[in-house]
């Protein structure tokens, strides 16, 4: 038997959580867990992952023809990942429950002095749906999403269904824009038993762009043929079942290396070493004395002091506090018959410009719906 991670004072408040999940269908979020395995971080934070590679997104707008744009694209995105998904598990030693964000909560950042500036709010509560966008000026770059969540429990793990989309849009040089659609991997959960749950991709994710090439990444665990985990092997065609024009294999979290029968690329060639050779940066925030009321580490302060302090009274007592003061905001505002408005978003249902791509996969989406940054927002 693996060693538990499970503090001792903590084994059956584990046990009795991980009974309640075989008997839970829905979100996560509505589920009480035992402190060891809370995070001290938003949901809100985690769009921040998409800019970390700050480099690699700037330079897709240096790609000189569709084909270069899309392998960049490409990179970005597989260099995303491994903030995305692994690193929480290797700095903290497992994955944890983050917090669930409020109606409207707000993340705000930047990177470089504001070049690329990071926009977040919670669209939608009851869902959790998170919306997102980042946009590089100078470069002409803006990469626009929404994710929400749908889990389920099976066996020994929890598979997380991302709900949402990305557009990504680049405005050319002779001034006409370029977009790509992104779809999200799905998640497994695994080392619940253990107490040590980390995250595993599943399934594919696509990236259609509107000049017409497709790449599909497919993730692949730890198998019985291969031993590590982490792998995908993703193909650049033209169109969703067209020619093929680059295969990529590796793993997302260190080398991926051009196969053979790519284009104009040797086999063995680099395509992205995601380990060691991008530079990540860290989201600058402003110091919480200076953010807006709605902004999730001003909001969540008292609760994530008490997480990382182990004063998990005081953490649930402010939890209670901040969780009862909105609900008080809904009823008040459902009497007053003015329904709660979005600060920072547009909600766009039935995005046209999504659909337009999402057919080209010929993908039959969960939700159509968009948000886009108000103009008024400031940002
Ligand atoms: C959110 C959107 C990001 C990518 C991402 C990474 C990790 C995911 C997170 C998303 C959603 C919430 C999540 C988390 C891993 C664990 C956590 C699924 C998809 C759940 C709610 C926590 C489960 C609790 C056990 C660990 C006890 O771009």
């Amino acid at each position: 038997d693996e060693a538990s991670s499970v503090p001792a004072a903590q084994k059956s408040g584990w046990g009795q959580f991980l009974k309640s999940l075989a008997s839970f269908s829905g979100d996560l979020s509505g589920l009480t867990a035992p402190p060891f395995i809370l995070s001290p971080t938003s949901l809100s934070e985690f769009p921040s992952y998409w800019g970390e590679p700050k480099d690699l997104f700037a330079a897709i707008a240096d790609g000189a023809t569709p084909e270069e744009r899309q392998l960049r694209v490409t990179r970005w995105f597989l260099a995303t990942l491994s903030g995305q998904f692994t690193r929480r598990e290797k700095e903290t030693g497992s994955e944890k429950k983050p917090l669930n964000p409020f109606l409207g909560e707000q993340f705000l950042g930047e990177w470089d002095n504001g070049d690329l500036v990071l926009t977040v709010e919670q669209v939608s509560h009851h869902p959790p749906i998170t919306a997102y966008r980042l946009e590089n000026k100078k470069k002409g770059i803006v990469w626009e999403g929404n994710c929400a969540q749908k889990t389920s429990f099976s066996a020994r793990q929890i598979s997380v269904k991302q709900v949402g989309h990305g557009l990504l849009k680049l405005k050319l040089a002779d001034g006409s824009t370029e977009t790509y659609l992104v779809t999200l991997p799905q998640l497994k959960i695994e080392g619940l038993w253990t107490g040590r749950p980390y995250v595993d991709l599943t399934d594919v994710s696509y990236i259609q762009g509107s000049h017409g090439l497709t790449t599909t990444v497919k993730y692949s665990g730890a198998g019985w043929i291969s031993g590590s985990s982490h792998r995908h092997t993703t193909t650049i065609t033209s169109g969703l079942n067209g020619p093929k024009l680059y295969e990529i294999t590796g793993t997302w979290t260190g080398e991926s290396k051009f196969a053979k029968h790519s284009k104009d690329k040797k086999e063995g060639e680099v395509f992205l070493d995601a380990d060691e050779h991008v530079e990540r940066e860290r989201v600058s925030v402003k110091p919480v004395e200076a953010q807006n009321e709605f902004e999730s580490r001003r909001a969540w302060k008292a609760v994530a002091d008490g997480i990382r302090s182990g004063d998990y009274d005081a953490a649930s007592t402010a939890k209670g506090a901040l969780e009862n003061s909105e609900r008080q905001k809904r009823k008040d505002e459902q009497a007053a018959g003015a329904p709660f408005q979005l600060r920072l978003f547009d909600h766009v249902p039935n995005d046209p410009e999504y659909a337009q791509l999402a057919a080209l996969l010929k993908f039959k989406p969960e939700t159509e719906d968009s948000w886009r940054l108000k103009p008024s927002a400031g940002r």
